[in-house]
């Protein structure tokens, strides 16, 4: 066991910078083995704080010389410790020159500044910058930068950082330099430089203003052919903001720059931003239709940033939700915008909702629960949550539903009037939205401070004689740790009343503005309240929480009739959907349950003949009726279980799939040939959804399949001419049972692709998810010569895809995927802690699952927590979960 305790960090010890910095100057001369950098800051004293000295933070770096006002300094007249320069006694205008070496090269962790395929470069947020020099690493200290870059011309001939190119020249001895302004201030995560070899795809764009701004997407010499949609979704980000936030590019250079390693998707650098290759690189032969999808969001997401997060920035890590949880809801309108039609819209809804329930709940409901404002952390790194993320948006996007999207968008234009320039906290993202629409948010606040999934309970009476239809509701919310007891929420729900015919009835209700309208936002603020709607000709069927208006479990005692009344009918699609996911819920659990007291199962005709009657419904869109199909996951089935047995979860999921698939096969087949893509691949969402379900009937074919299927998927692997289509039948393939086709296309895949890395990774991901791979079958993967614990990507390909999409295998009941998973843990901690602690997280549910594999988890989890070095990062994960 490690002997020191890591160090808990609390929001309520915040006290303000002594320092402020009103510039940097930052001198590079680059080296793998030995880079030197020379900084000059300009500080002064801040008056709203009482201390005197000086805290730079510094970390994994040498420092060479500190100089004060021009001054050498003694080691008396300063203190270093592993993490913090400070100099004591100030006077109030401070000029610091700080040199300091680092070895990039020997840099594994991808934050600072590191080497990726022989390039240079940086991951700053949250706290990278002190690993590069010793600097007030906080994100409420803004500062204009000028930066210098010096490197061996040859093997570095793309230097690049923040803002502007202001010069650049020959050195004489095979180096040559850069010189680069950021004309805004900036807190030092936003810090980037790049130096390496590679290539741009580059344009000048005409913003609405008529300024011309020059874009470019940097990537490898090779994978221009791989970077137009990269570069389309940026203009198509650029033009948005600007026509529904009004909000425009401030540089006159923005630039893309692709990296094989990295932790995360992506990072708003200003100007600089830098990706992962998977959000970048797409072309038909290599990317599918959802890497399409991400590349758009995530191009979207970091773009949006340049205001949600650059212009206004954090005034500390526990606000992180302040940029992230506001640029998510951008992204996420910015894509559903981009289709632009309803069912669209409900489509791009119905996946955040699903991300909800697969991963936020989950964690809502575990020991690293925090709130979208959380109280304390160890290591900020794994505070970058689904739950500060998506979460978050969920929380921006009720205000949208409370105040209307006019109302929104003049929340948002206070707020950048009140902040632009500053570090800000959530409440004052809080006050603009109720400032400027005159609304009370007080209660709101709620949702930043209370961790944990509210419950909300409806009951409804309807009375025939006063046509007055009551509907109860009320709200709970389970402990979290450190929060035992919770306070009611203020909570959107968006209601509806179907009649027997299927259409929404005009909506009336006691003291609520509905004036007939077909769907109206209750404001649940009580612990339990009820809501009279009056002129209710007739009993209705209440669609409750549409357009999922809060994040929530809505628990109401629908009876199946009810239900299949929604899911034909409900003019919500995402409520219609909905119904389905609960029709489907019910039997899932009492297959469950039947699984695991050994009884027969079986499955009603009235769930078949609504799923048949769905599939071939040609007036919903393709993608609809795919995601109305996918049955809930192992996952969200787990979670609705007090006691979780992976294997029996996994045996009634498979067994309602081989029902479905075999009492469905014409139909299924008749949508396969249905929804062909033929001609040049496209990926708008119209042919993403044929392709989609087109798909999934592929995959419900090959089941349990005869000669004919195994051809019909080998002929698709075959002649697909896209990644969705091949990589779709090659999966097929691999749960289809029949070892000789899966494997002969594993080999035929990985023979065509072996040098496109994004792909591989998908050959990876796709063995490793499959229930046929077992822990002894990773193992094996893990030596082939592809595979390499170093990259992020390939390590998530395999070992995180194992454990966390894998659920029948990694719970074998010897215990054996979760030894496997402790090894890995502590291998991966030695190289990249960020990426460990993630791995670290598969196990946070580990308390419901059945005592038989629980305590073979507590031994892997007590296996990690007792290595004798281990990061804070992982060490505050197992130590959550096992307290
Ligand atoms: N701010 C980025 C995410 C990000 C966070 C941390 C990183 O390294 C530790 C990298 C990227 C975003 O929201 O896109
Ligand atoms: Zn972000």
């Amino acid at each position: 066991m490690r002997t020191d305790s890591p160090q808990t960090i609390y929001r309520k010890d915040y006290t303000p910078p002594s320092f402020l910095v009103d510039s940097v100057e930052l001198g590079f001369d680059l080296d793998p083995a030995r880079t030197v950098v020379a900084s000059r800051i300009r500080m002064r004293h801040n008056p709203a704080s009482t201390s005197r000295s000086i805290e730079l933070h510094g970390e994994h770096i040498e420092l060479v010389q500190v100089r004060l006002n021009g001054k050498l300094l003694k080691p008396s007249q300063y203190k270093l410790t592993a993490s913090m320069l400070t100099i004591p006694k100030a006077p109030d205008d401070v000029t610091l020159d700080i040199e300091t070496v680092l070895a990039p090269q020997d840099n594994t962790s991808l934050s600072g500044l590191y080497v990726s395929n022989h390039n240079f470069f940086t991951q700053c947020e949250a706290e990278g910058f002190r690993r590069i020099t010793f600097f007030p690493d906080r994100p409420d200290v803004m500062a204009k930068y000028t930066v210098m870059l010096r490197a061996d011309k040859e093997q570095y001939p793309v230097l690049l950082s923040n803002g502007n190119l202001i010069e650049e020249g020959d050195l004489g001895d095979g180096r040559h330099y850069a010189k680069w302004e950021d004309p805004f201030k900036k807190p030092s995560y936003l810090f980037a430089l790049v130096a390496a070899r590679l290539v741009c795809q580059e344009e000048r764009y005409t913003l609405k203003s008529g300024r011309e701004v020059l874009l470019q997407v940097w990537v490898e010499d090779g994978n221009l052919d791989k970077t137009d949609y990269a570069m389309q979704s940026l203009k198509n980000s650029i033009r948005w903001d600007e026509e529904r936030f009004g909000l425009e590019l401030d540089l006159d250079r923005f630039m893309i720059v692709a990296v094989g390693d990295f932790n995360m998707g992506a990072m708003e650098n200003k100007g600089l931003n830098i990706f992962n290759t998977k959000y970048v690189l797409a072309n038909a032969r290599v990317a599918t239709d959802v890497d399409y999808a991400g590349i758009e969001a995530v191009v979207g997401h970091e773009y949006f940033h340049n205001w949600t997060g650059n212009r206004v920035t954090c005034r500390d890590w526990f606000q992180l939700s302040l940029k992230e949880g506001l640029t998510v809801f951008r992204d996420q309108e910015f894509s559903a915008d981009m289709i632009g039609t309803d069912t669209g819209r409900a489509v791009t809804r119905i996946d955040q909702v699903r991300t909800l329930r697969q991963a936020q709940f989950p964690e809502d409901a575990g020991p690293m629960a925090h709130p979208v404002r959380p109280d304390s952390f160890v290591e900020i790194n794994n505070f970058y949550t689904v739950t500060i993320y998506e979460k978050g948006a969920e929380v921006v996007r009720m205000y949208q539903t409370l105040v209307g999207r006019d109302g929104f968008r003049k929340g948002m234009d206070l707020y950048f009037e009140r902040h632009d320039g500053q570090a800000v906290q959530c409440d004052d993202f809080r006050a603009a939205m109720a400032d400027a629409n005159g609304r009370d948010f007080s209660q709101f606040e709620r949702w930043y401070s209370q961790a944990g999934t509210p419950i909300v309970t409806a009951s409804t009476r309807y009375d025939a004689a006063s046509q007055t239809f009551e509907l109860t509701l009320a709200q709970s919310c389970p402990s979290t740790p450190g929060q035992p007891k919770k306070l009611p929420f203020h909570i959107p729900v968006t209601v509806g009343l179907l009649a027997a015919d299927g259409g929404d009835l005009p909506l009336y209700v006691d003291g609520v503005a509905s004036n007939g309208a077909t769907s109206v936002v209750l404001e649940l603020t009580q612990a339990s309240q009820t809501f009279r709607f009056t002129q209710v000709t007739q009993a209705p069927v209440p669609s409750l929480l549409r357009d999922f208006s809060a994040p929530v479990v809505l628990e109401y005692g629908y009876t199946d009739a009810e239900l299949l009344h929604l899911f034909r009918h409900d003019s919500d699609p995402v409520n219609r959907w909905e119904a389905g996911q609960r029709l489907a819920m019910e039997r899932l659990l009492k297959l469950t349950g039947a699984v695991a007291a050994g009884e027969a199962l079986a499955l009603d005709d009235t769930f078949i003949e609504a799923q048949r009657a769905l599939l071939a419904d040609e007036t919903l869109d393709p993608a609809f009726r795919e995601l109305a199909l996918i049955l809930p996951s192992e996952t969200i089935i787990a979670e609705r279980l007090a006691q979780v047995d992976p294997q029996a979860i996994h045996a009634a999921r498979q067994f309602m799939r081989r029902t479905i698939a075999a009492a469905l096969k014409p139909e299924l087949l008749a949508q396969y040939h249905a929804n062909q893509t033929p001609g040049e691949y496209s990926p708008d969402a119209l042919s993403a959804g044929k392709r989609a379900l087109k798909n999934l009937a592929l995959s419900y074919l090959l089941i349990a399949p005869a000669a004919a299927e195994l051809d019909l998927a080998r002929l698709q692997f075959d002649n697909a001419g896209n990644m969705t289509d091949r990589a779709a039948a090659l999966a097929a393939l691999i749960h289809s049972g029949s070892q000789p086709h899966a494997q002969a296309a594993l080999a035929s895949f990985y023979g065509d692709f072996e040098n496109e890395a994004l792909v591989v990774d998908k050959w990876f991901a796709m063995q490793a998810a499959a229930p046929s791979t077992d822990v002894q079958a990773v193992r094996q993967l893990m030596t082939h010569p592809a595979f390499t614990l170093k990259n992020p990507n390939r390590a998530r390909s395999l070992i995180f895809n194992f454990t966390n999409a894998n659920p029948s295998q990694f719970h074998a009941a010897d215990g054996s995927g979760y030894a496997f998973w402790a090894e890995q843990v502590i291998a991966l901690d030695a190289l990249n802690p960020q990426v460990a602690a993630r791995l670290a997280r598969s196990m946070d549910r580990w308390r419901r699952y059945v005592p038989a594999l629980q305590s073979h988890m507590r031994e892997a989890l007590e296996k990690v927590a007792g290595q004798a070095s281990l990061s804070n990062d992982v060490m505050e994960v197992v130590s959550k979960a096992l307290a």
